[in-house]
C-alpha cells in the first residue's frame, strides 16, 4: 500500500488543508500520515476574522525524531499551508531526513490568491517558501504564487508563451517539475501546465471553465496530484485526473452557492474519484 506524509494546519472548519488533503489522498486508497502545523478555528481566507491559532511547529522536529528512530518511509512528502518562516525551515530539515530517491517531494506553496498574499505572509515567508521549493521534486503554485516566486507582476491576462516562459522560470528556482493551476487564456477553459525540467517538455491539461472561485480548490487540485503522483501515474495523468476531479468539486458546489461561501463540496464527489483511480490504475 503506497504512503504518503503531508505537513499543513488543521482549519478546524472552512475545509481546506488537512480537512481536504486526508479524505481525498485516502479516498484514492492511499496511507495518509499527517503532520499538522497549526490549529485555526477556521481558515484565514475571505469571510473569516478573529480565528484563533496555535502554532505547532514546536512538535515537528519531535516527531520526525520518533519516525525517524522507527525507520519510516514514505512514498510521497507533500506540503501546503506553513505558518511561518521558522515552520518552513524546520519541514526543510523534514525533507533531508525523510527525502530520497525512492520517494518524491511535492510543495503546494500556499502564499495567496487573487493577487495577493494570505493574511499574515510577508516577503520573509515568501523568501524561504522559495527556498523550500529547491528542494521539491514537484511544485503546485497558482498564478499569484507564481508572480510572488518569481518576483514578476500578477496579471490575469497572459497567454501560452507567458506559462512556458514562467514556467522554465519556476524551474530555474530549482525544482524538477513546476505544475501551474488555475491556468486559463479564456472564459471558457481552465485548467493546469506543467514543465518537465530534465525531459524539456511541456504539459497542458485544460477542462471546462466555471465562472465561480471556491476556496481550498487549491488544496483540492494539490491532494489528488500528489495521490496520483505516489500510485505511479504520468505527468499527464497526474494534472488530468487533478483537473477533471477540481472541476467535479466546483460544479457540485455552485448549487450550495449561499452556504458555500468557504469551501468546495469535495465530499459529493469522492466516488468519482474513485473510480478515475480505479480506471486509470486498472
Ligand atoms: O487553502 C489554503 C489554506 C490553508 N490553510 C489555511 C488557509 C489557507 C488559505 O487561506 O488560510 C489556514
Amino acid at each position: 500500500m503506497k504512503k504518503i506524509v503531508t505537513i499543513q494546519d488543521i482549519s478546524c472548519f472552512g475545509k481546506c488543508s488537512l480537512t481536504v488533503a486526508l479524505p481525498i489522498i485516502s479516498a484514492m486508497g492511499i496511507e495518509t500520515a499527517v503532520i499538522p502545523t497549526a490549529v485555526l478555528s477556521t481558515h484565514t481566507g475571505p469571510g473569516f476574522k478573529d480565528y484563533t491559532f496555535r502554532d505547532l511547529t514546536s512538535d515537528i522536529p519531535a516527531i520526525a525524531k520518533h519516525w525517524k528512530s522507527m525507520k519510516l518511509k514514505f512514498d510521497a512528502l507533500y506540503t501546503g499551508y506553513l505558518g511561518s518562516p521558522e515552520q518552513v525551515e524546520i519541514v526543510s530539515d523534514f525533507f533531508n531526513d525523510f527525502g530520497g530517491d525512492d520517494n518524491v517531494i511535492i510543495v503546494d506553496p500556499v502564499l495567496g490568491d487573487a493577487g495577493k498574499l494570505y493574511a499574515g505572509f510577508t516577503m520573509d515567508f515568501v523568501e524561504k517558501m522559495k527556498k523550500l521549493c529547491k528542494k521539491a521534486d514537484y511544485i503546485i503554485p497558482n498564478m499569484t504564487e507564481v508572480s510572488f516566486l518569481l518576483g514578476i507582476p500578477y496579471t490575469e491576462v497572459y497567454d501560452e508563451a507567458y506559462v512556458k516562459d514562467v514556467l522554465r522560470k519556476l524551474a530555474a528556482l530549482g525544482c524538477k517539475v513546476p505544475v501551474i493551476t488555475g491556468v486559463h487564456y479564456d472564459d471558457i477553459q481552465q485548467g493546469a501546465a506543467a514543465y518537465d525540467s530534465e525531459k524539456d517538455e511541456f504539459y497542458f491539461s485544460f477542462d471546462k471553465n466555471v465562472n465561480y472561485r471556491f476556496h481550498g480548490t487549491g488544496d483540492i487540485f494539490s491532494s489528488v496530484f500528489t495521490g496520483a503522483c505516489a500510485l505511479g501515474m504520468n505527468l499527464q495523468q497526474c494534472i488530468d485526473i487533478a483537473v477533471k476531479f477540481t472541476l467535479d468539486c466546483i460544479e457540485a458546489t455552485v448549487p450550495e452557492l449561499d452556504e458555500m461561501w468557504y469551501g468546495s463540496c469535495f465530499e459529493l464527489c469522492l466516488d468519482k474519484l474513485i473510480s478515475y483511480v480505479k480506471k486509470e490504475c486498472l
